[in-house]
């Protein structure tokens, strides 16, 4: 493994442009479950239940129940050390992007800049009826929030399963990962569509994709590199001076 890290280490200091994409797995030890990891249930739910257009037209107060405790849980957990070592890592090169699947804002938290949220961020809220999309730091909305402006119920601004992402970022996305000479993908289990084509669009482009997981995922068998291990003790090992 060492030499493994040596000569990425070395990768990433060569690379002209670097994108890396994130799962929840970069988050975990920071003590916040991933989806489909043990932890990663709610009173019995999977995310996968509750996080649809469908649940939320059906029980939003549940919806909203579930939003409420993973913002309180949020609000109290720190970055770790992948999400710093990332901030430093970007700080460090010429040319880099980072693309997050996650919605929990710690990247932001560490110092990341023009972190790509693709599936958006806990911490916006937006009406279900005028749109208005705004920060909301309260880690409690209570099950039914209102719009400040027309009163309609607000939801959280994240992507829920059988939603289309937003096309700009996802055109850029696309644009990042088919550009980029060396990709990290770091703690995701690659079973989210359209995020788990990323990394193939890197691949067909000429890039040097790694992957960082604990687990082997479906991707293991096409990218160039897999390191078996916790985002927290590999990823700043890339950036040790
Ligand atoms: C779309 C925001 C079309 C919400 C999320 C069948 C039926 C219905 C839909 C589909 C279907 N088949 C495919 C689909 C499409 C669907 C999809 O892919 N479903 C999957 C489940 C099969 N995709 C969508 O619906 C997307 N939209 O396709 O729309 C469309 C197009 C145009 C117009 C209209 C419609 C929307 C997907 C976005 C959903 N929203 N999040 C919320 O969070 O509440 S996705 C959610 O899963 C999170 O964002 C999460 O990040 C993401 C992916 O999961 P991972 O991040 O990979 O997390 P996971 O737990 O799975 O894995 C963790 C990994 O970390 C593991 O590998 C583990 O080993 C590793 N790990 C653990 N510890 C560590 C670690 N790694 C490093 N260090 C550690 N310490
Ligand atoms: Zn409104």
């Amino acid at each position: 493994m060492h030499a493994d890290i040596d000569a990425l280490r070395e990768r990433i200091r060569g690379a002209k442009k670097i994108v890396v994409l994130t799962g929840a797995g970069v988050s975990a030890e920071s003590g916040i479950p991933t989806f489909r990891g043990d932890g990663g249930l709610w009173r019995n739910y999977r995310a996968t239940d509750l996080a649809t257009p469908e649940a939320f037209a059906r029980n939003s107060a549940l919806v909203w129940e579930f939003y409420n405790w993973r913002r309180i849980l949020i609000s109290k957990v720190e970055c770790n050390p992948a999400h710093r070592a990332l901030a430093a890592m970007q700080k460090g090169a010429a040319d880099f992007a980072l693309i997050t699947q996650n919605i929990d804002g710690l990247h932001l938290k560490a110092g990341s800049r023009n972190v790509l949220e693709i599936h958006g961020n806990i911490w916006k809220v937006r009406c279900t009826h005028c749109g208005d999309v705004h920060l909301e730091e309260k880690p409690d909305l209570g099950t039914a929030p209102a719009c400040g402006k027309c009163g309609a119920l607000l939801r959280p601004h994240v992507v829920w399963f059988g939603e289309g992402l937003d096309p700009v970022l996802l055109e850029s996305a696309y644009r990042l990962s088919a550009s980029c000479d060396l990709m990290l993908v770091i703690g995701t289990s690659a079973v989210v569509q359209p995020a788990a084509s990323f990394p193939s669009a890197a691949t067909s482009s000429g890039a040097f994709v790694v992957e960082i997981n604990p687990e082997r995922t479906p991707l293991s068998a096409s990218v160039d590199l897999t390191l078996l291990g916790k985002a927290g003790e590999i990823v700043p090992q890339l950036v040790a001076a």
